[in-house]
């Protein structure tokens, strides 16, 4: 009996028929080597990743202000499910209902992106329902994760982000060939543009991973599934939930300047490369 290995298909010509008779009148295994056929089986299929966003447009260009996201994660082969919602600004996932819970819980990632509206999240049991989801998931909007909103960390405090990452533990697999400076910091924002973190240092039953070197602010931080946030939230993901702070904070255009769109791409290579591997971290779990 021959099997394919799913995970890592083979592609080309198979041909296997089944012999039913005695061993020593059975046909001899036939192999054809076929031309032209690919020499090597097909890469597994890369996860999915469901993409949550507002879909604003604040810079009006008739793009979604966080398409290089979508682009960059897809170039690293992932498969990216970006749903259009009813116009810029007015994202699918702003309303739930039975199916699309079913769809986040079936994704291999989900990606809450800078480019939110906070409150369109935090309507009625918006908390519970997305606090439930048992996908991993990444929340990059410090407003989403606020104690006013999903109940993440213990403030509402949402302080401008640093350039200067600095890893708690650099043994940490967040930073696996991540190129690190002297001090063993990370320029990880690749401009001057504003974005936010969280504005706390310690973030309870979670555990910082990374903070800004400036000031210690919480700049990633992981919580395991099962475990209230923090004392008193009241609140626990079904899943292992990661906050990490990128994405552009909108800025309008003026007489001298273009408008900044609201979570754009502005991590360095070496900002990616601690991404990438915050998000290897949640697939494997
Ligand atoms: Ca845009
Ligand atoms: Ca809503």
């Amino acid at each position: 009996m021959i099997r394919d290995d799913k995970s890592n298909p083979s592609t080309g010509i198979r041909c296997v028929f089944s012999y039913n008779g005695s061993a020593t009148a059975a046909p001899l295994l036939h192999v054809e080597i076929a031309t032209g056929q690919p020499a090597e089986p097909a890469a597994a299929p890369k996860a999915t990743i469901l993409w949550v966003s507002e879909a604003c447009d604040d810079t009006k260009d008739g793009a979604r202000d966080d398409q290089a996201w979508i682009d960059f994660l897809t170039e690293q082969g992932y498969n990216v499910d970006y749903r259009m919602g009813p116009a810029f600004g007015n994202g699918f996932w702003r309303t739930l209902d039975a199916a699309k819970i079913e769809a986040l819980n079936a994704a291999d990632l989900v990606i809450v992106s800078r480019n939110m509206n906070s409150g369109e999240y935090n309507n009625g049991n918006e908390r519970d329902q997305w606090n439930s989801v048992k996908t991993p998931l990444i929340l990059m909007s410090p407003h989403v994760a606020r104690s006013s909103h999903w109940k993440w960390y213990n403030s509402t405090s949402i302080p401008n982000g640093g350039r200067l990452m600095q890893p708690v533990n650099a043994k940490h697999a967040a930073f696996t060939g991540v190129t690190v400076d002297e001090k063993g910091q990370i320029a990880a924002i690749a401009d001057a543009r504003q974005f936010q973190i969280l504005g706390v240092q310690t973030v309870g039953n979670g555990t910082v991973i990374a903070k800004d070197a400036a000031n210690g602010n919480a700049w990633i931080a992981l919580w395991p599934a099962g475990v209230e946030f923090y004392a008193g939230a009241g609140q626990s993901a079904s899943g292992p939930r990661v906050f990490f702070g990128a994405g552009t904070q909108e800025v309008a255009a003026t007489a001298t300047a273009p408008a900044v769109g609201r979570g754009e791409l502005n991590l360095t290579d070496s900002g990616k490369a601690v991404f990438l591997n915050v998000l290897d971290l949640l697939l494997q779990q």
